[in-house]
């Protein structure tokens, strides 16, 4: 069993698209093991993409991600971080594979509807980032 960290971005949430991502999800056998609805502050999105600063579509990014909730949560399931990332399909929606989240619901590469860990070291940073244990 693999953990990876998902994100259903403000665009998708604004769209009603929860359940039908939770969905997929579950109907593919990654299971949340731990969801909470946020929105983003400025400073957390800014440390959440640092790796971004300084990029032309950073600016443009943490305003999208702190425009209204999102839904975090922690996917449980065998090889959990590539299969979310085939779920998700590539940041552009237009070179999307068909069937994909963003192939079917991003309207382009920045409002593209989910976030997903893209390595074990991302998803277990990311994962600590937001359900650090108190
Ligand atoms: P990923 O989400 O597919 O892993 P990253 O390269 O990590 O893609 O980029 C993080 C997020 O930044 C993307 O999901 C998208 O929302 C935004 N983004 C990335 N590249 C661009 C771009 O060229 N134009 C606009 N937004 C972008």
């Amino acid at each position: 069993m693999e953990q990876t960290l998902s994100i259903i971005k403000p665009d998708a949430v604004q769209k009603h698209l929860i359940g039908e991502i939770v969905g997929r999800f579950e109907q593919s056998g990654l299971y949340p093991v731990q969801i909470k609805m946020i929105t983003f502050s400025v400073a957390q999105a800014e440390a959440f993409y640092a790796e971004h600063l300084g990029r032309e579509f950073y600016q443009p990014l943490i305003d999208f991600m702190t425009s209204g909730p999102s839904v975090v949560m922690v996917l449980e399931g065998n090889d959990a971080i590539k299969r979310n990332r085939q779920l998700m399909g590539v940041t552009n929606p237009d070179l999307a594979e068909p069937g994909t989240i963003r192939a079917d619901y991003a309207e382009s590469t920045r409002l593209n509807c989910v976030h997903g860990s893209d390595s074990a070291a991302s998803a277990e940073r990311e994962i600590q980032f937001f359900f650090a244990k108190h």
